[in-house]
């Protein structure tokens, strides 16, 4: 039986991957932080919390990971946790880095030496390009610019990764994952918060919906699907890093028609208040990711559409919600 370390597990895609490395027969160790309020929503989602092996610790304290890894004796170790929220990381550039940056150096010496065979996934990140694109896309050869404290604490994980893996002989592999998205999602990012403020609209709890730049452009797919292809790539011989995207963007104002179509509310536009406390110092305008390698190498490809995501996404809140209905 193959053992896999995650942090982030009470994560998005945390719960996912944990979920589909279970299906596959792994034992499954989870990185938790100490908090006054457990977070085990998305586990119990699924009803797994109890197949697990929950390890106490923070990207943030050296001692607590070196216990972790030498504790799981992992085979593959999933470096998912991260402060992932774009927005706050201008209002907490600092904690972002600690955890972002210089965490990913925390736990990659953690592996080197308590499980050196460890295979190794870091989570990057499509946030790390900015408005770098080479003829409207990016892909693995794409200059990287990123325009926020949060992109630029992944860059340093991205590269510590690769270095770890250039001078240590280390197998650790980089995913450059464009925006992936679920019911599971956390409730501020810009999908998940739509597809709640729609099913609050539906059901009479809310009158309106406060959003910041309906214009940028996202490549949306569905965690559930990325979350193999970070499998995929630790099942390669040789590590490699790899983008993950659908090759199809959409804008924020699509993801609204689509969501409010789902929910079968016409007139959408009336619902939909602009509010600058949602605009961003510096802002992504699209990614469209090219995913031509993973395709190729790994064998992956997104299932999911965007329609049948958003109809997914707001079923579910409708659902969520039904209790409130007026
Ligand atoms: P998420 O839902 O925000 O989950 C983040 C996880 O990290 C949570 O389990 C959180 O624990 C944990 N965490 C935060 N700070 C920590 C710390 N100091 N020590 C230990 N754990 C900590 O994020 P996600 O959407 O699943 O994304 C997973 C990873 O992929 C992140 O690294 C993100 O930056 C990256 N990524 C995401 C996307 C995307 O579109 N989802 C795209 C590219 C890359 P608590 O539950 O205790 O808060
Ligand atoms: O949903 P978002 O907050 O995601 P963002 O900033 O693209 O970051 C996500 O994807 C990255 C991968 O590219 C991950 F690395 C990162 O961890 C995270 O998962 O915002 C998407 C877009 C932005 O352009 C934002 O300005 O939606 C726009 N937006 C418009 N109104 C809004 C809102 N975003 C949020 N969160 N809230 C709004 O009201």
């Amino acid at each position: 039986m193959k053992r896999a370390l995650i942090t982030g597990i009470t994560g998005q895609d945390g719960a996912y991957l944990a979920q589909f490395l279970l299906e596959k027969g792994y034992e499954v160790f989870g990185l938790i932080r100490r908090t006054s309020s457990p977070n085990f929503w998305r586990l119990d989602y699924f009803g797994i919390k109890d197949r697990i092996h929950f390890l106490e610790g923070d990207l943030l304290d050296t001692e607590s990971l070196n216990l972790a890894v030498s504790t799981a004796q992992p085979d593959e170790v999933y470096n998912l946790a991260a402060q992932s929220f774009v927005g706050t990381s201008w209002k907490q550039a600092v904690l972002t880095t600690e955890v972002n940056a210089l965490g990913v150096t925390r736990i990659l010496n953690a592996v080197k030496h308590f499980a050196p065979k460890a295979k190794f996934y870091q989570a990057s990140t499509s946030e790390m390009y900015g408005n770098s694109h080479l003829n409207g896309k990016q892909d693995e050869n794409t200059p990287l610019h990123p325009r926020s404290p949060y992109a630029i604490s992944k860059l340093y994980g991205h590269w510590i990764t690769i270095n770890y893996r250039e001078s240590f002989d280390m197998f650790t592999c980089s995913g450059i994952l464009f925006n992936h998205e679920s019911p599971l999602r956390g409730i501020e990012f810009v999908t998940r918060k739509i597809s709640d403020g729609v099913a609050r609209i539906k059901h009479g709890i809310a009158s309106e919906l406060r959003l910041g730049n309906l214009d940028s452009k996202r490549d949306w797919g569905f965690s559930g699907d990325y979350v193999q292809a970070m499998w995929l790539m630790l099942q390669q011989n040789q590590p490699e890093d790899f983008v993950i995207s659908t090759g199809i963007n959409h804008s924020v104002t699509d993801f609204c028609e689509a969501a409010f179509q789902s929910a079968g509310i016409q007139n959408w536009k009336q619902y939909v208040v602009i509010d600058q406390a949602f605009i961003r110092p510096a802002e992504l305008n699209f990614l469209l990711g090219m995913s031509n390698k993973a395709r190729e190498k790994l064998g992956w490809q997104p299932k999911k559409t965007f329609e049948q995501l958003v109809d997914m996404m707001v079923k579910t809140d409708l659902d969520r919600l039904s209790h409130y209905k007026k």
